[in-house]
């Protein structure tokens, strides 16, 4: 029997890794490993003992893209059926903080999926790029508005214009990128930050992840009054009493999501 296109793992108590498993494509996202992806990310968003994710690859490739064979001979109303962006809808959905962990090739779809995360660690040897263009058609999981909001106009279409591809320490320069890393510490350094993240109050996390993505699309005005609301909103909260008080009585604090 032939191994699952996206592995599901639990390295880490509160942690969970996605891992897709194309190594024969470079990881080329088919609808298959999309939809799975996307069924992951869902239960893992409901499910209370999963706090943080990460989304990886293997060191060949995070993902080089849309499954080109898959489409190459699609014609508009088969793409229309597809409605591959609902997939894109409920990764982009999933409340808990996702980290990528990127080795190798995040091109096109690849680097869409990345974009989708809430945090990029990158290895050294991480190639980024959005090269639709190369093949006729322009990104469609994001780049044109997410690769903009994170790197500016200019940066943007210097990119998206060329298909040019760009190296993790040009990423992180330009602010796609949180954190690069040597290649072979990838995934460790994620899963690192993912356990930080997972002891953390998740009430207090869930929040300032809805916060900053909302906000983002807001006025300044509006994004600092969903701010306003969502810090008041956690004085409600066990775990703002229990983190306030194990402050001041010097003690480590015990969160139970309440
Ligand atoms: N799709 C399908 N197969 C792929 C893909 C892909 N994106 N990438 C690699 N593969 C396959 C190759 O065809 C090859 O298969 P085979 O062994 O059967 O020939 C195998 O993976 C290994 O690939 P290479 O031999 O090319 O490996 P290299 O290490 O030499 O090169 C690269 C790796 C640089 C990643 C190269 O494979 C490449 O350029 N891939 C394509 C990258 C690309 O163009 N990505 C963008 C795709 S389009 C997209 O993501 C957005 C779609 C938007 C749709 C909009 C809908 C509304």
């Amino acid at each position: 029997m032939t191994a699952p296109v996206v592995l599901l793992e639990h390295p880490a108590e509160g942690v969970a890794v996605v891992r897709i498993n194309r190594p024969e494509a470079r990881n080329a996202l088919n609808i298959e490993v999309r939809k799975l992806i996307a069924k992951h990310l869902t239960e893992l968003g409901e499910d209370d003992t999963t706090r943080c994710i990460v989304l990886t690859g293997n060191d060949k490739s995070f993902a080089a893209g849309a499954d080109i064979k898959e489409m190459a001979g699609v014609g508009t109303m088969e793409m229309l059926a597809r409605g591959t962006h609902k997939l894109w809808r409920a990764i982009a959905a999933c409340p808990k903080p996702v980290i990528a962990a990127v080795n190798g090739f995040a091109l096109g779809g690849g680097c869409e999926l990345a974009m989708t995360c809430d945090i990029i660690i990158a290895g050294e040897s991480a190639k980024f790029g959005q090269p639709e263009v190369k093949i006729g058609i322009i990104p469609g999981g994001g780049a044109t508005q997410r690769l903009t909001r994170a790197v500016g106009k200019y940066k943007a279409m210097r990119y998206i214009l060329t298909g040019d591809p760009f190296s993790a320490k040009e990423a992180c320069d330009m602010g796609l990128v949180s954190e690069v890393v040597a290649d072979d510490a990838v995934e460790k350094r994620a899963v690192e930050m993912a356990q930080q993240i997972a002891t953390l109050p998740p009430l207090a996390i869930l929040q300032a992840k809805e916060t900053v993505l909302r906000g983002m699309d807001a006025s300044l005005d509006t994004g600092l009054a969903l701010e306003t609301k969502a810090a008041q909103i956690l004085f409600a909260s066990q775990d703002q009493k229990e983190g306030m008080a194990a402050f001041i009585e010097k003690r480590k604090p015990k969160f139970q999501g309440r």
